[in-house]
């Protein structure tokens, strides 16, 4: 199997006035992305034992494996990375009813849950992720993962959202400040829509 860049799911400039310019999209999306893409389908052709996987099943089987670590980096950066993309949206930040009653009810809050999301985006030292999912009890977690990790592999929960914290993504707009990229990320740009559909499907 090749695998492709997904599209973004809006125009490439769609974010600019919510703090996500054109610019941060085509190198994030364009360049590092992509290159995590081209990447792992140079890996898969050089080893007969992929082949024909899907990417979810490469996640999985190439984690924790030393032989296999950069398959399991650029194969994760591509799984994490079109969850990215869904996360976001030029609508961003307004919360439909149905996840904000999980959110009171698992956190105590949607500013509880706010906070607890920002200190796990600030809390991931060096590169990584900061994720809501649906954890196996039940309850809304968050979970921060290092570089490449994903709960995908580490069977934290099913994912129904994610910030991408590496500083190729905050830079071009916010420098190295990751806090405010995360509360413009919480207020202004996550497609709590999409987690919601996510949910009801889980
Ligand atoms: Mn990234």
């Amino acid at each position: 199997m090749t695998f492709t860049l997904p599209a973004l799911p809006f125009s490439v400039g769609a974010l600019g006035a919510r703090g996500m310019c054109q610019e941060t999209l085509e190198l994030h999306h364009g360049k590092h992305h992509n290159a995590y893409v081209t990447a792992l389908n140079g890996l898969v052709e050089k080893n007969d034992a992929l082949k024909g996987k899907s990417l979810e099943e490469i996640v999985r089987l190439s984690y924790g494996k030393e032989d296999l670590q950069a398959v399991f980096n650029n194969a994760g950066q591509h799984w994490n990375h079109s969850v990215f993309w869904e996360s976001l949206s030029p609508e961003g930040g307004a919360i439909p009813g149905i996840l904000e009653k999980k959110l009171v009810e698992d956190f105590g809050g949607v500013d509880k849950f706010k906070e607890q999301f920002k200190a796990a985006a600030l809390g991931q030292f060096g590169s990584g992720w900061a994720w809501l999912v649906l954890a196996s009890t039940g309850k809304l977690k968050i979970v921060k993962t290092p570089n490449a990790s994903t709960p995908l592999a580490t069977g934290e929960g099913r994912v129904l959202m994610v910030l991408d914290v590496w500083e190729h993504a905050y830079y071009v707009d916010f420098r190295n400040r990751r806090p405010d990229f995360t509360d413009n990320f919480l207020n202004k740009l996550a497609n709590y829509e999409n987690a919601a559909a996510k949910l009801q499907k889980a």
